[in-house]
């Protein structure tokens, strides 16, 4: 017999692992570790919804005549590990071999690596770059840049092309997309899954086991079936696709979800397939119902950065995590877990992320992220957070949006410049300083926002690393028409305030 081994991550019926499966002889082994679940202390939310997912998984793959042994975290049998599970359910079932789909992080691929059995590590066909291709596509680029890569995605999928050429004239509408936030916007209601027995057991055992860890579970609505995973799909499609190009950057307080997908924990988990959520989408601007704005944005999301980041973390691994380009050595300062700051922006963002285990894009990147690269926050901290505190989180997506997009910690491999930015960035995209304590309009002296006297710290501290970078001549010159007094109330009101973070004082 076969034991066909399925991660937390693998959720789909189409996985590799499976093909050829024998129903006669074959076994499925799924397991709920510790090791997975504490080697981060995983948001409370992320848990539940893999755990929940995984089991429904398991029980519709045994309805349909599959032997699964599905072992649950309080089982107590359960070693604790992958590698221990696969090593006891081989020995138990006198597998001849175990047959797994190549995993989602280098850490597991490892731990894999490790058995010593008959073990087949098959490719992980629901991307649609394997890792090989994407190594033959990088080549020796001193720099790779995604919409070179996305154009060539378009043209393999055929997706949103007019046969050589793409729909519209145009790879890219970015120029069209991006809006600032309107008075009075509608946002429709995202997917609310209902929690079945299965979800409040998991939410119970979560409650009950990891009491100590980030977030909170009060609500949970994800998707955990496949069935419900489509409904979210066909509902992003019909309510949010058309307004998902223009508001894309845009932040409202109160509103997390605003017209973003919210599918990358399906995506992410197996439950829906990249390409079925591009092939929607296109479907959707064929039939008139989505702007090209925005189908286009959306598609770019999927075939552009979800599978050029997955490429350059198996280019770069298992180097990529040690990176450190600034050299930036500050801790993870307590506001990030939810400790109270004055700088509403970033109060608003750690809430919601506590409350959902979600934040969208800008919010990851030119809140939280920016300000992590202009308080030269350590890169290892970071990424842990990012890693903990989303339920999309896998290493593999995680790891070069924080060292690559946010960070620069790769100098500049991922991408082109740093995403730095003053508050007028975040002021311009969202309403969060109307509430706020620091005025933004105010350049320097206590009151004025943070944002603004970090962004040119951040340049003059990086002078010598990142004043060669061409899209940063701007800002550099500008810089360098500063009055010697200017330079110097920036480097006084940044060193304050890095003083006071640095002592936990409240911010
Ligand atoms: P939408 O805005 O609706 O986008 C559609 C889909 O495109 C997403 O579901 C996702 O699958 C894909 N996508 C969009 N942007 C990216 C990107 N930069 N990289 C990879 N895929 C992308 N995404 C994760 O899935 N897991 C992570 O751990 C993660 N960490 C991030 C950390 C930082 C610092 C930043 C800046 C971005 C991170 N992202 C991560 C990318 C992006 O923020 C999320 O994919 C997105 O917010 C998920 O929400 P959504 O499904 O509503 O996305
Ligand atoms: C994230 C996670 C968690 C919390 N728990 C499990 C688990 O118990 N069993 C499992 O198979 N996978 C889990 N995962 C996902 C893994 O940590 C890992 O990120 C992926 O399997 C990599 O492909
Ligand atoms: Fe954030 Fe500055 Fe705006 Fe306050 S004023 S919300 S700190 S950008």
């Amino acid at each position: 017999m076969i034991l066909r081994f399925i991660l937390g991550d693998q959720l789909s019926t189409s996985i590799s692992s499976l093909k050829d499966f024998d129903p006669q002889h074959d076994r499925v082994l799924m397991c709920e570790v510790l090791d997975e679940a504490s080697y981060v202390k995983h948001h409370k939310m992320k848990i539940a919804f893999l755990f929940s997912a995984m089991r429904h998984f398991a029980a519709e793959l045994a309805e349909n005549g599959v032997n699964v042994d599905y072992v649950k975290l309080d089982t107590p049998d359960n070693t604790g590990s992958l590698a221990g599970e696969i090593a006891r359910f081989s020995k138990t079932h006198n597998a001849a071999k175990v047959v797994v789909t190549e995993p989602g992080e280098y850490r597991v691929l490892q731990e894999l690596n490790s058995l010593d059995l008959n073990l087949e590590i098959r490719t992980d066909t629901r991307f649609i770059c394997s890792i090989d291709a994407f190594k033959a596509w990088a080549g020796d680029k001193k720099q790779l840049r995604m919409e070179y890569f996305y154009r060539e995605m378009r043209k393999k999928t055929q997706i949103l092309m007019d046969g050589e050429r793409p729909v519209g004239g145009a790879w890219n509408y970015d120029s069209e997309n991006r809006k600032p936030p309107k008075d009075g916007l509608s946002v429709p209601a995202t997917y609310q899954a209902r929690t079945d027995e299965i979800t409040q057991e998991v939410i119970e055992l979560v409650e009950h086991r990891f009491k100590d860890h980030f977030g909170e579970l009060q609500h949970f609505h994800f998707a955990v079936t496949r069935q419900q995973a489509l409904y979210a799909l066909d509902k992003f499609i019909a309510e949010r696709l058309a307004s998902f190009g223009d508001y894309q950057d845009a932040m409202l307080e109160s509103e997390p979800w605003m017209y973003h997908s919210h599918l990358s924990f399906y995506l992410n988990c197996g439950l829906l397939l990249p390409l079925e959520c591009a092939e929607q989408a296109e479907n959707a601007y064929r039939q008139g119902a989505a702007p090209l704005n925005a189908v286009e944005g959306f598609i770019r999301q999927i075939l552009g950065w979800r599978e050029f980041v997955r490429g350059i973390y198996w280019l770069k691994m298992p180097g990529y995590g040690k990176e450190n380009f600034l050299n930036a050595k500050r801790k993870l300062p307590p506001l990030y877990w939810g400790a109270p700051t004055n700088m509403n922006c970033l109060s608003q963002c750690v809430s919601e992320t506590r409350q959902h285990a979600y934040a969208h894009h800008i919010q990851r990147l030119m809140v939280m992220g920016n300000f992590a690269l202009l308080a030269g926050l350590a890169p290892d901290e970071v990424n842990e957070w990012y890693l903990i505190v989303y339920a999309d989180a896998y290493e593999w997506v995680e790891l070069p949006n924080v060292s690559g997009m946010i960070l620069f910690a790769d100098g500049g491999y991922l991408a082109s410049k740093p995403y730095a930015a003053s508050g007028a960035y975040i002021n311009k995209m969202s309403n969060y300083c109307k509430q706020c304590a620091y005025k933004v309009s105010k350049k320097n002296g206590a009151d004025a926002c943070p944002f603004n006297y970090l962004y040119w710290d951040f340049l003059l501290r990086n002078k010598s690393s990142l004043s060669n970078n061409p899209r940063l001549g701007m800002p550099y010159r500008n810089l360098a028409r500063m009055t010697d007094d200017k330079i110097a109330a920036i480097e006084q009101d940044a060193g304050n305030f890095l003083q006071r973070l640095e002592s936990g004082e409240k911010i």
